[in-house]
Formats: structure tokens, C-alpha cells, sequence
């Protein structure tokens, strides 16, 4: 079984800015189990446990999902919690951009897994980066007045393919491991 999810990756110079958020958020230290920046990602759907026939029928359908969507543009937007500020589990980063051509794309992928087993997510999608996941309340609250304080600023980046991961969890962290890359066609 494979532990899989699809995601977009992040350019290194978003990376670069989003460490240098995290490193200004890291100073209230806070009880937080922050994402490493090399780590992140904009997770499209988590498929968890699925055997090599069903990796083999996900390759395929995303692939031909992705040659039918053109590429697109993104940038990161305004920061903020989940669920909400009064018991705050994930720190997150929002996007800004082409994000109608991000749910269209998200819709896609939900409508065609379900069309092979995979049930379609009873939540609104929320497209979002992880920063960290709150692990204590200590020194919460001022950390969440600068999480809604921050101002992002980002260069738009090229959505250009879609990644499909295998997560193996460990007692430290997740190790991701690309199984295959889905190119959007060309805008
Ligand atoms: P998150 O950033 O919102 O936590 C790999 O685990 C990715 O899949 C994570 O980025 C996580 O998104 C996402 N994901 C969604 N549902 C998940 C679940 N039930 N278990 C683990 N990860 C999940």
C-alpha cells in the first residue's frame, strides 16, 4: 500500500518567504510543530492507502486531467487559522491569483477519483500552505495577532504540473517522495 497524495509544488523563492515568515512567527515561541519550508506544498487531495493498481489508475487519470487544464499563475496571500482563532490547530498561508483555474482543477481531480473510488471531500476546499500545526497553547494568542498581522508579499509563480506523493510516516516527520509528475498543458 501507498500512502499517497496529490499536491503543487512551491518555487524556492516562495520557499525563501515562507521561511522568512515562519522564522518571525518561531520567535514567539509558541507550542507549534512547524513545516519545514523544503516540505511545502499546496496539497489538491490526500488519498491516503491505496494499492499499486489504484497508484496505476490515479497516475493515469491525473495525467489526462492535466493535459486538459492550462497552466496557470499563483501567488501567496494572506495568512491565517484553522479552524478558527478560538482553538487553532493549523497556522496556513492562502493564495492569491488564478485561483478560480485552482478550484477548476481541484474540482476536476475530485470528480474523476470519485469516478474510480475515491470519494469526493465533504469540505469546501480551502486551498492552503501549512505553516505549522499548533501542539500547545502556549504563547498562542500573541502568536495568532501576528499570524492575521503578517503581510505577504510574492512574485506570481507558474502552476505547471501537478505532483503525486507517497508519504511515509516516521516517528520524526513525514518523508515525501515524488512518484510521478503531471504536466498542465501549455497557456
Ligand atoms: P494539510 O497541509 O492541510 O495538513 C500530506 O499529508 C498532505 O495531505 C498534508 O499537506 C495534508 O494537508 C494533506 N491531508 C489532507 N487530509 C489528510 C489526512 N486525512 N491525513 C493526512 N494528511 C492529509
Amino acid at each position: 500500500m501507498v500512502r499517497t497524495f496529490l499536491a503543487i509544488d512551491l518555487p524556492a523563492e516562495q520557499k525563501k518567504i515562507l521561511e522568512k515568515i515562519q522564522n518571525r512567527w518561531k520567535s514567539f515561541r509558541a507550542g507549534i510543530r512547524w513545516v519545514p519550508p523544503d516540505r511545502m506544498h499546496l496539497t489538491l487531495k490526500f488519498l491516503g492507502d491505496i494499492n499499486t493498481f489504484q497508484l496505476k489508475q490515479v497516475i493515469d487519470t491525473t495525467r489526462n486531467i492535466c493535459s486538459n487544464h492550462s497552466s496557470f499563475n499563483l501567488s501567496l496571500g494572506a495568512a491565517g487559522v484553522f479552524p478558527g482563532t478560538r482553538r487553532p490547530r493549523v497556522l496556513w498561508i492562502g493564495l492569491t491569483g488564478d485561483t478560480r483555474d485552482l478550484i477548476l482543477l481541484h474540482d476536476h481531480i475530485e470528480e474523476h477519483l470519485a469516478a474510480i473510488g475515491f470519494p469526493p471531500e465533504s469540505r469546501r476546499y480551502s486551498p492552503h500552505l501549512t505553516m505549522g500545526r499548533v501542539r500547545s497553547s502556549r504563547q498562542i494568542s500573541r502568536l495568532i495577532d501576528a499570524v492575521y498581522d503578517e503581510q505577504i508579499r510574492s512574485a506570481p509563480f507558474q502552476v505547471s504540473e501537478v505532483t503525486i506523493y507517497e508519504s511515509i510516516l516516521t516517528p520524526e516527520s513525514p518523508v515525501y517522495t515524488v512518484l510521478d509528475r503531471c504536466p498542465l498543458a501549455c497557456s
